[in-house]
């Protein structure tokens, strides 16, 4: 599994919960769309989208977490293999989105948060920040969020950053994937390339 990776020098990841959003937002970014054919949630491959000129690759990694009809090993297994990859390519990845779902994420977590449990979405914020990767919470299908700036308030509450969510745009991003609004996406992650002097990528952004 994962030896699919093309060989470049940098790389932007996305992870997240499956049903969350993550190929459409793919497709957003590249313009190309993976799931064409596909039955949603049994990607168990990472999709990688590189361009011939430039040494540079987008991930979308396999979704985590509750799946229909998918057994709890392997789930585990799937958790293991995307923190894995990560740990592998941490020194060429310049910015990991985690995406979520606006509407559900603060249920979810709640759901899954005992005094010794931390949820999947807080496990990986934070290992990604562990291994050095600055992290960005797409929060996507904000177009069902009514209660918005509250909502985003809650989410930043629930990853252990201290509201209000407007002090954090470059880690905080509301998003409509599928409406094709991903403005605060591509600027969180502008931000954090200008951070490491690859401006040179805001093309992909
Ligand atoms: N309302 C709404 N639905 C979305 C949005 N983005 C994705 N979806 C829907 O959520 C479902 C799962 O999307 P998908 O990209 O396959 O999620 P993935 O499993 O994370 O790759 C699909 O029915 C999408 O059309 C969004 O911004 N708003
Ligand atoms: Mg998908």
């Amino acid at each position: 599994m994962f030896e699919t990776r093309p060989d470049r020098g940098s790389e932007v990841v996305l992870v997240g919960r499956s049903n969350v959003g993550k190929s459409t937002l793919m497709r957003e970014l590249t313009g190309h769309d993976f799931d064409a054919g596909q039955r949603p949630g049994v990607t168990r491959q990472p999709n990688h989208y590189d361009w011939a000129s430039e040494d540079f690759v987008i991930t979308d990694l396999p979704g985590f977490g509750f799946m229909k009809g998918v057994p709890e090993g392997v789930r585990e297994e799937i958790k293991t293999d995307i923190v894995r990859y990560v740990e592998e390519h941490a020194g060429k990845i310049l910015v990991g989105i985690l995406v979520v779902d606006g509407k559900a994420v603060v249920d979810i977590i709640d759901r899954h948060s005992g005094p010794d449990s931390i949820p999947h979405d807080v496990e990986l914020f934070q290992f990604l920040r562990d291994v050095g990767i600055p992290p960005v919470i797409a929060v996507n299908k904000m177009d069902k969020v009514d209660d918005r700036d509250d909502r985003l308030d809650e989410i930043c509450d629930r990853f252990g950053l201290v509201p209000p969510w407007q002090q954090f745009r470059d880690t905080i991003a509301p998003i409509s994937a599928k409406r094709g609004s991903i403005g605060p996406l591509n600027e969180a992650v502008r931000e954090h390339l200008h951070e490491a002097g690859r401006d040179d990528l805001f093309q992909f952004f």
